[in-house]
């Protein structure tokens, strides 16, 4: 437990992004009082997902592309854990990009947040899924996974903040936690998170970011004018930044429960029933 709850240091290089991210996770969950062995955190592979190593909690470092299914199984197992997904934009939106459909879709009761650098870090600079035409000779449109997110009528929060911008950062972070512990489900936070050494992007975001926090008339819960409003600055090559959407829909966890599903970390396995259950299993695995 010691070595559990002990934060490992950054191993970043100076300068990036991620750095950012993870102040402001460890600040959301000390400003909302989540108790470290209340947090279970899984990372994807990549730069971002040892941002897990360095915060106290529960958690672990899952296959490539595979945070949402973990964090689905995790939340079900025992939804009254604060549980936390995050990963890279090559983890989520490349070979993870078929569990965000269905996690939108699902709406568990999980934060996801994704460091979108448009680039693999780790593996030294490759094109992403978000990269844009021209970079390492990419001939390919960039994704807009905002966009995505708001084509699926099961999401319920989607946000983009920058790690340029830490306060905005910071309330947007706590916007997410506090969205899936009232039931909300599950809440989305991309941000945008430079990579200096392969794709080093602070110059242009800097002044390409476009509040819509700020923007007068500019209404999260309708999904119509969110989605046209991304298409307009998309086309003004703007990043939209905010709380983008929000709406209401039951998170999967509470659907499941009213099926007669217990969470198999609620259960009582002292009670003979279940005991005989769990032994039969364990025996199913020596024979
Ligand atoms: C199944 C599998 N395929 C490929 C890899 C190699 N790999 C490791 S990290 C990575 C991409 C990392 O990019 P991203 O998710 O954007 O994270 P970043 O390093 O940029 O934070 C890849 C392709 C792997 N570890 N496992
Ligand atoms: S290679 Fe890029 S993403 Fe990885 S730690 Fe360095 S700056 Fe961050
Ligand atoms: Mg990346």
């Amino acid at each position: 437990m010691t070595k559990t709850f002990t934060p490992a240091r950054p191993i970043w290089c100076a300068g990036c992004g991620d750095f950012g991210v993870l102040q402001a996770l460890v600040g959301a969950m000390e400003e909302l009082n989540i108790p470290p062995h209340e947090r279970f955190v899984t990372a994807g592979i990549g730069c971002s997902g040892s941002l897990q190593n360095n915060l106290s909690c529960y958690g672990y470092h899952t296959l490539h592309g595979r945070v949402l299914p973990t964090v689905t199984g995790a939340k079900l197992a025992n939804p009254e854990l604060t549980v936390v997904g995050v990963g890279g934009d090559g983890d989520g939106y490349a070979i993870g990009g078929g569990h965000l459909m269905h996690a939108f879709k699902r709406n568990p009761g999980i934060t996801y947040i994704v460091m979108n650098n448009g680039t693999y870090g780790l593996t030294k600079g490759q094109a992403s899924p978000t990269a844009p035409t021209g970079y390492q000779d990419n001939v390919e449109e960039d994704l807009d996974p905002v966009m995505l997110g708001l084509s699926i009528p099961g999401s319920t929060f989607i946000a983009r903040a920058y790690s340029g911008q830490p306060a905005q950062l910071l309330r947007l972070t706590k916007a997410a936690l506090e969205h899936t512990a009232a039931g909300g489900g599950m809440s989305y936070l991309e941000v945008l998170s430079p990579c200096v050494t392969y794709n080093d992007t602070y110059r242009d975001w800097r002044t390409s970011v476009y509040d819509v926090d700020e923007e007068e008339g500019y209404e999260p819960t309708n999904r119509a004018m969110a989605f046209t409003r991304m298409q307009e600055l998309r086309e003004d090559g703007r990043l939209p930044l905010g709380l983008i959407y929000t709406g209401e829909r039951p998170s999967l966890e509470s659907l499941s429960l009213n099926m007669d599903f217990v969470a198999p970390a609620l259960q009582d396995i002292t009670k003979p029933d279940l005991s005989g259950v769990c032994n039969d299993a364990l025996q199913s695995f020596i024979k």
